[in-house]
């Protein structure tokens, strides 16, 4: 394996030489490798092999995220920022690649590693949560008046209409026989169905626009500084055109919740409200000035909207044998299905609440 991984490390603009290759970080989708480099003059890089099952498109996502570093590398420099820091870098490959493509149809790609940052697995904080909204408000600003198109390299990723063609199909193929202990958690799911539908089409219908947008803000796809601000978001595989709501809503999924995303012990799993205060309080100062009066209408409501489709997600990959996200047990997408349903519920208890501190902070910033 070690051979093999220098071996396609190599085949990257590296500066200096390679000292090791360690494997990094527990995402869920790809295989992520630190490369040292000897000596401390040259940068070390990250080497990822990209999930070929999910990423049909891997020359179209990596285009999209030429074009979203290049835009926001642009607007920091002109900020007078660290371009090489507060924004990702692509490494290309020898023959000028954005991937390099291994003799089993891998796709590799590489980027600079960013050094002395902190990263988070929850907001422990509602100062912390203040600084990631600002993070994820400045990032959705910086991009806002990017004007060339994304490629759609994967077709409706936080459409619930899509997601609900994909439930209907592995629920009447039930391919590994789990759907006859499953009435209850099916039932949370169709429950709600109409109203997150309801959503959508305030999407679909243009009432909430489309921007480009991350649609992966979970906390620990964001890098902070010693300071405690947002230094670099990062993980953009997932930047597409879409509403800057899915952002919001997928971060007040992993910044509030007081417990872990596959909690065995549901009594530790809810929404922190303060923690939701100071994320929308530091997302609206960034955000306030090109939100639109629907997409504050609908902020709160993302976060349930998000977290809905996540239990969603868990729930139908727990059907379909495990296929999609990696797992730990055989149980583990079930787990994490009824620790994000909690965390649901804990939300809608509380979305009264949420709404009209969204309403409140927006008038306060206007
Ligand atoms: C995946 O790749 P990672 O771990 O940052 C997933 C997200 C889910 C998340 C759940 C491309 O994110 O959509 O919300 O897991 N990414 C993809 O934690 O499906
Ligand atoms: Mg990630």
């Amino acid at each position: 394996m070690d051979r093999n991984l220098n071996y396609i490390a190599s085949k990257f603009q590296v500066e200096g030489n390679i000292e090791n290759i360690r494997p990094l970080g527990e995402g869920f989708i790809n295989d992520t490798f630190f490369v040292k480099t000897v000596g401390d003059i040259h940068p070390d890089y990250l080497l990822q092999r990209k999930n070929k099952n999910i990423f049909k498109d891997v020359p179209g996502m990596m285009g999209n995220i030429q074009k979203v570093t290049t835009h926001l590398k642009g607007k920091i420099a002109a900020a007078n920022g660290d371009v090489s820091r507060e924004a990702m870098t692509l490494i290309f490959t020898d023959e000028n690649e954005r991937f390099f493509i291994d003799e089993e149809g891998n796709y590799w790609t590489m980027c600079l590693f960013i050094k002395d940052n902190l990263t988070y697995e929850s907001a422990d904080s509602p100062e912390l949560a203040f600084a990631g909204g600002k993070g994820i408000g400045k990032f959705q600003s910086m991009l806002s008046d990017m004007k060339e198109p994304l490629v759609d390299i994967l077709p409706g990723f936080h459409n619930i209409r899509y997601r609900f063609e994909q439930w209907d199909e592995i629920l009447q193929k039930d391919p590994v026989g789990r759907k006859k202990n499953l009435s209850k958690e099916i039932a949370w799911v169709e429950n709600r169905r109409d109203e997150m539908l309801e959503f959508w089409t305030l999407v679909e219908n243009g009432t909430i626009p489309t921007r480009v947008t991350h649609n992966d803000t979970k906390i620990n796809n964001i890098l902070f500084d010693k300071e405690g601000d947002v230094l670099c978001v990062i993980d953009l595989d997932t930047v597409l055109n879409s509403t800057v709501l899915n952002d919001f809503g997928d971060a007040m999924r992993s910044y509030t919740n007081t417990g872990l995303e596959d909690d065995e012990n549901l009594e530790n799993v809810g929404m922190d409200i303060e923690i939701f205060k100071g994320f929308t309080r530091g997302y609206l100062q960034e955000a306030i000035s090109f939100l639109t009066a629907s997409e504050l209408e609908y902020l709160a409501f993302s976060a349930k909207y998000i977290t809905y489709e996540q239990v969603l997600r868990f729930l139908m990959d727990y059907i379909d044998g495990d296929k999609y996200y990696k797992t730990k047990s055989a149980e583990h997408n079930l787990i994490r299905t009824h620790a994000q349903y909690k965390l649901l519920t804990s939300m809608e208890e509380q979305f009264e609440e949420m709404k009209r501190f969204v309403e409140t902070c927006s008038q306060q910033l206007k």
